[in-house]
This record gives C-alpha cells, structure tokens and sequence, in this order.
C-alpha cells in the first residue's frame, strides 16, 4: 500500500543555463519535472510512502525518470513503459511562469503519458492508498487521458480520498474546453487545490467565497494566492481526519494563513509542493491551520531553486516553524 498514489505525466525538464530567449540559450541542465511527480517526490521526501502511476516510453529519459523518482524514494511498480511512443520532455527559460516573456515549450503531443486511459490503468494502481491525487495537466493530455481523469474521480465503490490540484496550463488546451471539463472534474473531487489567478481566468471567480460558493462539492477547497495567503474551506468533523466519502451537509470551517516571505527564484514546482505540504499533514491528522502552514513551507523551499523539485524542511523543523503563533504567520 501507499499513503498517496499520484497519477500523471512526468517529463525530462531542460533548465536553460541562463537567462534569456529560448533562442539564444545554448546549453540547458536537465532536470525532471511532471506535477503530480513533483507531489510524489516531496511527499517521500516528508517521509510518506508515495507512489507514482504514469507511462513513459521504453527510452533513455523513460529511463531516467523511472531511476529518477526511485532514487527520491518513490514507487513506481505501476509505472508502464510505451514500446511505441516517446516521453514527454519539455524547454523553458529563466524566471518565472508567471513573467512576460517567459517561454515552455513542451514536447509531449503523442507521448507515453497521453497513451494512458481506464483501459491500461487499473483500479489497482490507483487505489491503493488513502490519497490519490490527480491534476488538471492529465485531463488536457489526450481523449484517453481525460476518460482516465473522468473515471477515477467519478463516484465508485472503495474510492480513495481524491485529491485534485486544477493545475491549468494554457498551452495545453487549445479548444476551450478547460473551464468546464476542469469545474466538472473538481466537482468530482474530495479536495480541490486552486491558485486565484487560475480561478479568475477559467470561471471569473478568483475570489475565494465566491469560488466556494460555486463549487460547494468538494469536502475541502484550497485557494491559494500566491505571496499573500492561502484560504481553506472544510466541513469536517474531526479537523485531522481525511473527511467521510459521502457528501457531508455541514457548514463550512474556514481558515487563511498568510504565505511567508520568500525571495523567490522561480514559482515552478510551488503548488505542487504546496500540495504535498497540505497533504503531509492531513496524513498526519493535523488541522486545518497546521495544513495550510506546512502547504506554504514545501512551497517556500520549491520557490528558492530553479527547478521544479526542493529538499523540503526536515519534519522536526516544519512542525517548530508550522507552530509559531499567529504573529509569527501575520
Ligand atoms: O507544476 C510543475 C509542472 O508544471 C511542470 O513540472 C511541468 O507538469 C508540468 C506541466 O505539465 O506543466
């Protein structure tokens, strides 16, 4: 078993040596990159058992990445190699997502990851932990991948706790369907995790009570906005415990912790470890607050390095920094 199972598409990322237009930069680092990889990755790091499911090609970056997240102390006996088609890699310059001029370009049309679908990735590999956690990126990859998406936050019989991170890259959806194939998936989930920014430009509602208003189905809401703070929403009995299956009628308990101070040297990878952060201490049935905070410390270590992975703070430290009081946060 697994304490969170995360399905999605990994690729071998290529940091640019240094700053500038993709076209002037001669030589890149390679790195590995793929968001729920990245959830992967630092929830081991926290000391979880974390496994990842995704498909990559039957290559030497398959190989790579396979090695890769084994040696991050991740599982990855339901990994599937594509005798056919290629993994994923993707190019992006310096700074950040977020900054004009700042360029990716994926190469992943065709890859081994848009070949998954419910046909080749069974209930067994999905559901063997408390968590599974999913993102927007697979929904957009193909047809297959978006059926696979669909299915796996569909209700059914013995589901894990889903875990939704709306993660939505613009590049890669192309016909305009992202605002409601990414709302009816988030419905489908138990928790959601949502920047603001993606929430204004997909449905307009980047404020938080709004969003909430709007999307009322998942046990717990995130909304994170950025360097300011992080706002939660949850109905849950006992604040630590991953909330009931069934659709709980309660009244909402909201919590927003400010996001501390950071210089930051790029904001890829951020959410993502924001993500393993909340789900790290939720494993650990720690409450709401507690869940925000550590969301916002794995952010600050991924927000401090260029690429998309950071060694997140040791357990001890995170739950020293995670118990300052309020003035501390404010
Ligand atoms: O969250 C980081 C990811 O965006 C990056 O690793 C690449 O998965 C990726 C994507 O599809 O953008």
């Amino acid at each position: 078993g697994a304490d969170v199972v995360c399905l999605g598409e990994s690729m071998v990322t290529f940091l640019p040596g240094r700053p500038g237009r993709l076209a002037d930069v001669p030589s890149f680092t390679r790195a590995i990159g793929g968001a729920e990889s990245n959830v992967a990755c630092a929830l081991a790091a926290a000391g979880h058992r974390a496994a990842w499911v995704g498909r990559v090609g039957r290559d030497g970056f398959g190989d790579h990445l396979v090695e890769t997240l084994t040696a991050h102390g991740v599982d990855v006996t339901a990994v599937r190699r594509d005798p056919h088609r290629p993994t994923g890699v993707y190019f992006r310059t310096a700074g950040d997502r977020a900054e004009e001029g700042h360029e990716v370009v994926y190469y992943r049309a065709g890859s081994a990851a848009s070949a998954m679908s419910p046909a080749n990735v069974p209930y067994r590999f999905t559901d063997r932990g408390r968590v599974l956690h999913l993102s927007g990126i697979t929904a957009a990859l193909s047809a297959d991948c978006l059926a696979l998406v669909r299915a796996l936050t569909a209700p059914r019989a013995g589901r894990p706790f889903v875990s939704f991170d709306v993660n939505h890259r613009p590049g890669l959806w192309r016909d305009g369907s992202a605002p409601a194939v990414l709302l009816d998936l988030a419905r489908g989930a138990d928790l959601v995790l949502v920047g603001a920014d993606e929430a204004e430009t997909l449905w307009g509602l980047g404020d938080p009570a709004a969003l909430r208003a709007a999307l009322p189905e998942p046990s717990v809401l995130v909304v994170k906005r950025g360097s300011r703070d992080a706002v939660a929403y949850a109905r849950e009995e006992h604040p630590g415990s991953l909330p009931p299956a069934d659709r709980d009628p309660r009244p909402d308990t909201v919590v927003t912790v400010p996001a501390p101070r950071v210089d930051v040297v790029a904001h890829v990878g951020a959410g993502d470890a924001f993500a393993a952060g909340f789900l790290s201490a939720g494993l650990r049935g720690l409450g709401l607050t507690a869940r925000l905070r550590h969301g916002h410390l794995m952010a600050a270590a991924a927000l401090t390095v260029p690429g998309d992975l950071a060694v997140p703070p040791r357990r001890a430290r995170a739950d020293r920094l995670a118990a300052l009081d309020d003035t501390a946060w404010g």
